[in-house]
């Protein structure tokens, strides 16, 4: 520990600290664009300037460590002025479209501005006027509004090893771009939309489709089926004033009514249907020998993208279960139609999603039409339901709590728990165990799964047989997992895991790219407690257990694997 000072007091804290975690610490909160605790210090802005007592020389907080004795002065009158002229010069450079911008009312740097009393700007006006890159499904890049920060860039490539985003140009002409100067759309790029996620501003956003899909509620031919997501219900809540991690399911399925959805369902629902599958496929090739082990799970998109791109010659390993989301689409264009009797090509499915990249997924060219017609039609992202939501009027907190519709919306506590990191995996385990033993599992919480550390390795006992178990999240912890497979394979030795469950985001899809702003470890891991909370009070904790799963089965599906859950509920994967 390093004694120091800051305006005066007198405060202990750990060495290596930088100044400005030092001073948050204690509740003074330094300005930065740039910094964001997921990422290395930059010191790109200039915001975060401090001093020492008794010296004029000014520095950067965020990248100067606490040194023993140090007396810091984090607030003056010459600070504030520096900061304001810094943010001036930013501005400068900024087109003012505030009213037009997605960021409007959520923009860390027009908060700056009202905090700073910005009333005039000295300096000539000199905004970019860049194209704006539309090219992929799920995130738009506007150069014009970027201010150079360097989140997006460290993101991508320090926390997901993809490399899709650079700094192109120099001085007064640089800006963020795919390298090459491409398309994103023809880059590495793989839809996490965690740039996005981090982007103080407005020059990366989620793709909006929420025209969309209030032209298809206005529609009065159409029927309209949303379904949404296990992360969303534990972070929707921060748009409209709750703590992270609020359960809110309920009140989320009372919102969707009075948008006016006709009917409710819940992709928990069909994640309880990725295990029936998945957990089959899984005893399939771990015991009976028929297919590759290690067996991967594919419910993220962004990591089937990376897969694909990168890791071609492990699409034998891809578990070819669909993800929930696809599998809850060929279902409600099929199995709920028949049952309400009502004609697919008037349905349109919506999706509300903690994720950009699901955006990207429901136009993938592989099995997406398995129903006959396009599965899901519309995918939004956790921030896009907020947002139709508040421009309806609809008072969120008052609303009271409701169900979703039948059939598919009944879930259990595995089905729930797909939204953290380890979730697939432990749910999958709790149906695996009961597939290889006929027994339930007494304990079903499988704990070794469970938390932020970047890679975690396990090995679960079934009856006396060793399975050995790898969860990754963020793509960065993923190479050291495929690798270790590839030299035990060309090595001749045996595999080194079994199982291995991947999310592309941080603390998995509590973390997704589409979440509400401002997703910190500490936020990941209040939402991940709500998820767990969920899991919690259910009634039902494992997916072969649900009744309405096991209907599903027999009115229609027949058996996992069979050749109708084949048809609707399985594809396959393109290098
Ligand atoms: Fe996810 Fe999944 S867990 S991928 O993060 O397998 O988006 O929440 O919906 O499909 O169930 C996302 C979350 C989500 C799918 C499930
Ligand atoms: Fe990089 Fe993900 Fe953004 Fe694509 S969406 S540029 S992969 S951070």
């Amino acid at each position: 520990m390093v004694n120091i000072k800051i305006n005066g007091k007198e405060l202990k804290v750990s060495e290596g600290t930088s100044i400005l975690n030092a001073a948050r610490h204690f509740q003074i909160d330094i300005p930065t664009l740039c910094y964001h605790p997921d990422l290395p210090a930059w010191g790109s802005c200039g915001l975060c300037i401090v001093k020492t007592e008794g010296s004029p020389k000014m520095f950067r907080a965020c990248a100067t460590p606490v040194a023993e004795g140090m007396s810091i002065i984090t607030d003056d009158p010459e600070i504030v002025e520096v900061r304001k002229n810094t943010l001036q010069l930013i501005l400068a450079d900024h087109p003012n479209d505030c009213l037009y911008c997605g960021r409007n009312g959520n923009c860390e740097l027009q908060k700056l501005a009202a905090e700073f009393g910005i009333r005039e700007q000295p300096y000539e006006p000199n905004p970019q006027n860049l194209p704006k890159d539309n090219s992929t499904p799920s995130i738009v890049l506007d150069p014009s509004k970027c201010v150079k920060c360097g989140r997006c860039v460290n993101v991508c490539q320090e926390m997901q090893n993809v490399w899709a985003l650079e700094f192109l140009g120099r001085g007064d002409g640089t800006r963020i771009a795919p390298a090459g100067d491409i398309y994103l759309n023809d880059s590495p790029c793989i839809k996490c939309g965690q740039c996005s996620a981090h982007c103080p501003v407005g020059a990366i956003y989620e793709k909006d489709d929420t025209r969309k899909v209030w032209d298809a509620i206005r529609d009065p031919e159409i029927h309209t089926v949303v379904q949404i997501a296990p992360a969303v219900r534990v972070a929707i809540g921060e748009a409209f004033g709750y703590e992270p991690g609020t359960l809110l399911t309920g009140k989320t399925y009372a919102a969707l009514r009075r948008l006016g959805f006709d009917t409710i369902f819940d992709t928990n629902f069909a994640a309880d249907l990725t295990i029936m599958e998945e957990a089959s496929e899984f005893v399939k090739r771990f015991l009976e020998g028929k297919g590759e082990i290690p067996l991967v799970t594919t419910c993220c998109p962004s990591w089937v993208d990376y897969l694909e791109k990168y890791f071609p010659d492990m699409i034998p390993h891809f578990s070819t279960a669909k993800s929930p989301q696809m599998m809850m689409a060929s279902m409600i264009k099929t199995y709920y139609a028949q049952k309400a009797g009502i004609d697919p090509a008037k349905i349109v499915v919506v999706s509300v999603m903690p994720c950009t990249s699901k955006k990207y997924e429901i136009n993938r060219d592989e099995d997406m039409y398995s129903s006959g017609y396009k599965d899901l039609d519309i995918s939004i992202t956790t921030r896009e339901l907020a947002r139709m939501i508040k421009s309806a009027g609809i008072e969120f907190s008052k609303l009271p709590d409701e169900e979703a519709d039948s059939p598919l919306g009944m879930y259990t506590g595995a089905g729930t728990i797909f939204g953290a990191t380890g979730g697939v995996m432990e749910a999958a385990i709790r149906t695996a165990y009961y597939f290889v033993t006929g027994k339930e599992m007494g304990e079903v919480e499988y704990t070794p799964v469970r938390g932020l550390e970047g890679v975690k390795e396990s090995e679960l006992d079934i009856d006396g047989t060793k399975v050995k178990i790898a969860v990754a999240h963020s793509i960065s912890n993923v190479e050291y997992v495929l690798n270790k497979v590839k030299e035990a394979k060309a090595a001749g030795k045996d595999v080194p895991y079994h199982f291995i469950e991947v999310m592309a985001c941080r603390g998995g899809c509590v973390g997704g790219g589409g979440q509400p702003y401002g997703a910190t470890d500490a936020i990941r891991a209040k939402r991940t407690a709500g998820i767990y909370a969920d899991d919690k009070k259910s009634e039902i904790r494992c997916s072969h257990q649900n009744p309405a799963i096991k209907k599903l089965y027999e009115e229609f599906l027949g058996e996992p694997l069979g050749e109708k859950a084949h048809k609707y509920l399985h594809t396959h994967y393109t290098p």
